[in-house]
């Protein structure tokens, strides 16, 4: 119900985007508009807030997918804050309930403690990011080692290269590697991530029972899991175009409207191995407020200006560690020093609206069957596994993948920096 009174234009354009939200709403989301509560937090937002959460809204109900408009439509991510986002997930989850993701269940992976879960999830919430009190016991990283081993990895330079994980930990050992970074690129990346999502293990961790309370309850509805990767981090020449490329320059990332990732270091990581690094509470406070923009990289020196030091916190700890970050939070990988370090990356967004992921593969009926949750809530969380969407994003990006020629600019002076740097 419209209960503003009409004085001005901008009024009546409220009335008018208010009016379709609430009509969408009625017809794909009748049990939302059930309380007085839900109806006032509609009436109360701005027509430009009613405008872009009616555009969200209709794009997941068409069910196309939406990673084909990222870039035209990037800026409705600044449309969304923190309170454009908690109502967004209230109405999906109105749609589809979560509390079969909330209520406790025993983990094959994680022996769970529900009054420290209570505890890790308030945290999360307050400061963006939150180690776990699990970590991978020492069987678990073996396991995980021999899925890694088979993997393909390949590095972003100017000649990039191939490698599977196990030539990977090979050459660390026999100490060849370095002749495989340089201007060849300091990270090696998983190259495919359908592979991992589809590995039994992996995919056992992306809905074990605890990641998806903890995810769900952060994102306040059921979670679409989007990422499976893993990747090989190198000492680097400082280079910015170099850091940028590897998320080692502070950044928040807009990949979704709001999305969650779980970092597992597989390798100890101390203040040297390039520790993954916050500004605490940066998800409630975030930078573009200080007239940064999404995705911009931001020097270190500018960081300092807008936050105490006691917000920069650096994540070191032990192979098996996990945490729980908002990287819309200001964040970045430290750069590696000495050594390397190994870490993997789930992630859930609460919708695939502008999507900056390659879906999967389809799950088989097997696949799907053995995870234990309603029908509703299984599709959800399964909703980025579709092999036409994969096709499909597939071909957009073989469509673009001609490089700039400011890319090969940028590569030949990278390239005269590593030689003067050698020689
Ligand atoms: O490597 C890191 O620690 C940073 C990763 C990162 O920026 C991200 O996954 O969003």
């Amino acid at each position: 119900m419209c209960t503003t009174i009409l004085t001005s234009d901008n009024s009546r354009a409220k009335m008018t985007v208010e009016k379709s939200l609430q009509d969408f709403l009625k017809n794909h989301y009748p049990s939302f508009l059930s309380s007085d509560a839900a109806k006032a937090k509609i009436d109360a937002l701005s027509a430009e807030k009613a405008a872009t959460l009616l555009k969200v809204l209709e794009a997941e109900e068409s069910g196309k997918p939406t990673f084909m408009v990222r870039d035209a439509n990037f800026s409705d991510f600044y449309g969304f804050d923190l309170g454009l986002n908690a109502l967004f997930s209230e109405i999906l989850a109105s749609k589809v309930p979560y509390d079969s993701l909330v209520t406790f269940r025993e983990s094959d992976i994680f022996k769970r403690d529900q009054v420290v879960e209570v505890e890790e999830q308030a945290e999360l919430q307050e400061l963006g990011y939150r180690i776990s009190s699990h970590r991978f016991t020492p069987e678990q990283l073996a396991t995980v080692n021999a899925e890694i081993a088979n993997a393909t990895f390949v590095n972003r330079g100017i000649f990039s290269r191939e490698l599977t994980g196990g030539e990977i930990f090979g050459k660390i050992r026999d100490g060849s590697i370095e002749s495989y970074l340089g201007i060849n690129g300091d990270t090696f990346w998983l190259k495919d991530q359908d592979a991992a999502a589809h590995s039994r293990f992996f995919q056992k961790l992306a809905f074990d029972p605890y990641i998806l309370s903890m995810v769900s309850q952060y994102l306040g509805c059921a979670p679409v899991h989007v990422q499976t990767n893993l990747w090989f981090s190198f000492p680097t020449l400082k280079d910015k175009n170099n850091l940028s490329t590897n998320a080692q320059m502070y950044h928040q990332d807009k990949e979704f409207t709001k999305f969650i990732k779980v970092f597992i270091y597989l390798s100890d990581v101390g203040p040297d191995n390039g520790p993954h690094a916050y500004i605490v509470g940066s998800h409630i406070d975030e930078a573009h407020t200080h007239g940064f923009k999404f995705s911009d990289r931001i020097p270190d020196e500018d960081i300092t200006k807008y936050y105490a030091p006691e917000r920069i916190r650096s994540l070191v700890g032990p192979a098996g560690t996990i945490t729980f970050g908002d990287t819309s939070c200001v964040h970045k990988g430290v750069p590696v020093e000495a050594g390397y370090r190994l870490m993997m990356q789930l992630e859930y967004a609460s919708s695939l609206y502008l999507s900056a992921v390659p879906p999967f593969t389809a799950l088989t009926t097997d696949q799907l069957a053995a995870l234990p949750y309603p029908d509703p809530v299984r599709k959800r969380m399964t909703v980025n596994y579709n092999s036409d969407d994969r096709r499909a994003y597939q071909q957009m990006s073989a469509a673009g993948a001609a490089p700039e020629p400011s890319t090969f600019r940028k590569m030949l002076r990278l390239a005269k920096r590593y030689v003067k740097t050698k020689l």
